[in-house]
């Protein structure tokens, strides 16, 4: 344990772990039983092309999630590329500055106007009061997030998109086996939208996946993602090529064998980070409804800095050097990465929430990789370098400025 200023590994002295430990490290399957379905598929040479493990896995997903159809996607970013063009969206769609890069650029891909919305500060999702005031005549549709897999408000959505005859996705691409209201993700809008790379609760390696009770839709999605072929030299639509290979499929039918036990992992570590951050000063771990169906597959920390008297930038500077490789989250927020700093340079303006939280915002490892011995000794870092907030920040400011004094006197 490091008990003193000295001990910390950011000053020289030994890290507090022998090996690294990740944010999005993927959870094991369990290997024989990939192994004989990647037999399977070299036995019957079928690799691709709505095959019988991408069927299968369809059948899986749509049935947990209790919706009418899942098609399976070669990762979520086309996935959410061919929704957006399967539901008609064009002109301005409103869409948080705060997610993956990968939810904006699907429209701007698609020479679609990306509106940013702010965040409410307390669900990290979509601010619907917000959302009505960036209507304009151009708006077709809205885009929600349900970030660290905790639902955006739904109802208020859909009233919404109602109310204005808009269009509404969901990004659920943290939301596999999440519920909003005990009814499972994947089943709201008119489709959602999952990831199922590698980083994810649930992965296919590479993968994704578009849900949707609307038949028709879902006839046109399968359409596009098979370059609109509808048989042997029928094309009937523009398409592309969204198909999820057949070894991909077998990766996550093998891993939803699993998921109960990964949940339960999951829901032990996040217990357990609660007790060990609970009454640190400036520090607010991120809460799950356990009312609801979670993953738990996000430990995301909120930074006080008027109360730690050390940032966010600097906290992750410590763990790091302890291998510990907690990670900022969307930062800088989209509005802020080019394309659209350049579009739309003033778009902070409407975004003070965004704007705070990319600054306090810190993930930290969970999974089936971490153990409870690495919770407490990660919280106690945590906790000493909150207690000596004030001497650690003057501590590593004089050493960034002698190193960049030494760099500049070297140059
Ligand atoms: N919408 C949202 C809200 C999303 O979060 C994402 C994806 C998408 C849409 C788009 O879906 P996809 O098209 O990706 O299916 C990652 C992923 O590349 C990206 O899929 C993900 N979101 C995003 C949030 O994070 P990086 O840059 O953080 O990945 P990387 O390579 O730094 O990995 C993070 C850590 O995970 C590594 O430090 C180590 C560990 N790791 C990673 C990989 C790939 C492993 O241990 N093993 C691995 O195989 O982007």
């Amino acid at each position: 344990m490091k008990n003193r200023i000295d001990d910390l590994a950011i000053f020289g002295t030994k890290p507090a772990f022998s090996e690294k430990l990740y944010v999005g490290r993927p959870n094991p399957c369990n290997f024989q039983h990939l192994i004989e379905r990647i037999t399977d598929i070299f036995n019957r040479c079928w690799f691709t092309n709505n095959g019988i493990y991408v069927q299968e896995l369809e059948r899986k997903i749509a049935e947990m999630i209790g919706v009418k159809h899942c098609i399976a996607m070669c990762n979520g970013t086309v996935a959410l590329e061919i929704a957006i063009r399967a539901v008609g969206l064009s002109g301005e769609v409103i869409v948080p500055s705060f997610t993956f890069i990968a939810t904006v650029h699907a429209l701007q891909w698609q020479k679609i106007t990306p509106v940013f919305c702010d965040i409410d500060p307390d669900t990290h999702n979509i601010d619907p009061v917000q959302i009505e005031q960036i209507i304009t005549p151009r708006t077709t549709g809205i885009i929600g997030v349900h970030t660290w897999g905790r639902a955006c408000d739904v109802d208020v959505l859909e009233a919404l998109s109602e109310k204005h005859n808009l269009k509404l996705l969901f990004d659920a691409s943290h939301a596999f086996h999440c519920s909003y209201k005990g009814k499972m993700i994947g089943q709201f809008g008119n489709a959602e939208i999952f990831s199922f790379h590698a980083t994810k609760f649930f992965n296919t390696f590479e993968g994704g996946a578009v849900t949707t009770n609307d038949d028709d839709l879902a006839k046109k999605i399968r359409l596009m993602k098979n370059f609109g072929f509808s048989g042997y030299d029928n094309v009937v639509s523009i398409g592309t090529n969204g198909k999820l290979n057949e070894v991909s499929a077998a990766m996550g039918i093998t891993l939803m064998e699993n998921l109960n036990e990964f949940i339960k992992g999951n829901l032990g570590n996040y217990n357990q980070y609660h007790r060990e951050l609970d009454n640190i000063p400036g520090i607010r771990l991120i809460e799950y409804d356990e009312s609801e169906k979670c993953n738990y597959q996000y430990i995301v920390l909120e930074i006080d800095e008027k109360v730690t008297q050390i940032n966010r930038d600097q906290l992750i500077e410590i763990l790091h050097a302890e291998n510990v490789l907690a990670r900022r989250y969307f930062y800088p927020g989209c509005h802020k990465m080019e394309p659209y700093r350049s579009f739309f340079p003033n778009a902070g303006l409407l975004l003070p929430e965004t704007e705070q939280l990319v600054k306090n915002v810190m993930t930290l490892p969970t999974g089936m990789a971490i153990g409870k011995s690495d919770i407490i000794q990660i919280c106690h870092i945590l906790r000493f370098a909150v207690k000596h907030g004030s001497d650690l920040n003057d501590r590593m400011r004089l050493v960034k400025k002698n190193k960049n004094q030494q760099g500049s006197h070297a140059e």
